[in-house]
């Protein structure tokens, strides 16, 4: 394949290089091997192709596991056409995989801004009647600058909180113009997606940049929302000892009741070996508390911003600073401690590690798969407005996931279900 200005040129895609391939597949077969749920409905609509006539545009994180969600539209009979939606979420050899199995894709890891935004022009060139989306860019790409697809678009997919906070905003205002289904709020995928994948995720993060030894040490986690409870259940398993600074009693009293010390962050903040905001709220760790830190202690953040630590506070009281090691700074305050901050304060889960672990992203995928397969059948008949993930689907995932694992669950009878519905019975 000719290259120009350092990119592979194909007719369906834009990749870094196309010679990555065999490495990104390598990557697809092994989350293949841990995402059974997403796999088994590969196999079941595999002969069926329910999906055929579908063209979906795809505008989500360009991962191993997002392969495999691809890869079992193409199975179900959908055509489709990707873009990545973070210009660093990019892994360049899935990519190249994609690309080289068919699969028309418009990204690269480090697209700038311009790049950025003709990726998703490229993706709506095919005119997609379905969209998924991580973010929203793709579904007001098509409200500001398309509006005139929207009409062929039986309806949309978003993966995450803010997405769907961006179009509940939009349905209230009468602006939406084609039917949305929230996968974010599955329970297959918020709450599995935040306790479980960014509590080992985030442990990841902090192992890959320090690999320091958990056991005995004092971790203080700030927040104990579903990802501070992920991490803090993690961290204890690890044999560490679990501070937790909460702002909000009940998520505070649920911490003591799980075994952990409650204390103000002021006071944490002398005590901590390692440290780990999960609160979405800026200023967590500020100079006061860097001012009262133990020699060595290590700073990271797992919250949704790049704020929760001040590190503009931590420069000025630096009298030297160097990476010590990968996604690890080594900032030698002027009495001489030093305070190591990883991956920049940035979401150390993903920029030290992998993110979620593909078993995770499994039931997230297995989610989207359903929806748009659920809005192939019945999008027409949808209204433009934010849809719920049914109940029996997150159901039915969770009961996919179990059997894979090769475990069954009771059942109840129907004397049973008459119990639960006769409000008679039982008084
Ligand atoms: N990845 C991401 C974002 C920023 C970022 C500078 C070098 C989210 C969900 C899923 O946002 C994602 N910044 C980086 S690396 C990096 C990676 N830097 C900053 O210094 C490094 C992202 C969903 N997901 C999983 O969690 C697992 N598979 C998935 O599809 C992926 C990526």
């Amino acid at each position: 394949m000719a290259k120009k200005n350092g990119y592979d040129e194909g007719k369906k895609y834009k990749v870094r290089d196309i010679e990555l391939a065999v490495d990104g597949r390598k990557r697809i077969d092994w989350a293949e091997s841990r995402m059974p749920v997403l796999m088994s409905l590969r196999e079941k609509y595999r002969k069926t192709k329910p999906m055929k006539g579908m063209r979906i545009a795809g505008c989500i994180h360009v991962t191993k596991e997002t392969a495999v969600l691809v890869e079992t539209l193409r199975a179900a009979g959908a055509q489709v056409s990707w873009s990545g939606c973070n210009p660093l979420s990019t892994q360049d050899d899935v990519g190249a995989a994609l690309a080289a199995t068919g699969t028309s894709i418009y990204t690269w890891h480090g697209m700038n801004t311009k790049e950025f935004y003709w990726r998703i022009e490229q993706t709506l060139n095919f005119k997609p009647n379905l969209t998924l989306d991580d973010g929203a860019d793709l579904i007001m790409t098509v409200h500001t600058k398309h509006p005139g697809l929207a009409p062929g678009i039986l309806g949309g997919t978003e993966e995450t909180t803010t997405g769907v906070h961006r179009l509940r905003a939009m349905a209230d205002d009468g602006k939406l113009l084609y039917p949305i289904i929230a996968v974010n709020d599955a329970e297959t995928k918020w709450d599995f997606d935040n306790v479980y994948g960014t509590g080992q995720s985030s442990l990841d993060g902090i192992l890959r940049a320090s690999s320091v030894l958990l056991a005995g040490k004092t971790f203080v986690v700030a927040g104990y929302g579903h990802c501070g409870r992920g991490v803090a259940m993690r961290a204890a398993g690890m044999g560490a000892n679990v501070i937790v600074t909460e702002v909000k009693a009940t998520a505070a009293l649920k911490a003591t009741l799980e075994g952990f010390r409650v204390m103000k962050m002021d006071q944490a903040a002398k005590l901590g070996d390692i440290f780990i905001t999960a609160t979405g709220m800026k200023d967590i760790i500020v100079k006061k508390h860097f001012e009262r830190m133990k020699d060595g202690a290590l700073v990271c953040n797992t919250g949704h911003y790049d704020c929760e630590i001040n590190i503009e506070e931590l420069e000025t009281l630096k009298k030297r600073k160097r990476t010590i090691r990968e996604n690890n700074e080594e900032y030698t305050l002027k009495d001489g401690r030093r305070v190591y901050v990883l991956a920049q304060g940035r979401l150390v889960n993903l920029a030290a590690a992998e993110g979620h672990p593909s078993e995770v992203m499994d039931m997230s995928f297995a989610n989207q798969f359903l929806s748009l397969l659920r809005l192939a059948r019945e999008g027409k008949n949808l209204d433009a407005a934010v849809h719920d993930i049914p109940v029996k689907q997150d159901q039915e995932i969770a009961k996919i996931k179990l059997s894979t694992q090769g475990m069954v669950i009771d059942k109840l009878s129907k004397e049973q279900i008459e119990y639960a519905t006769d409000y008679l019975a039982g008084t």
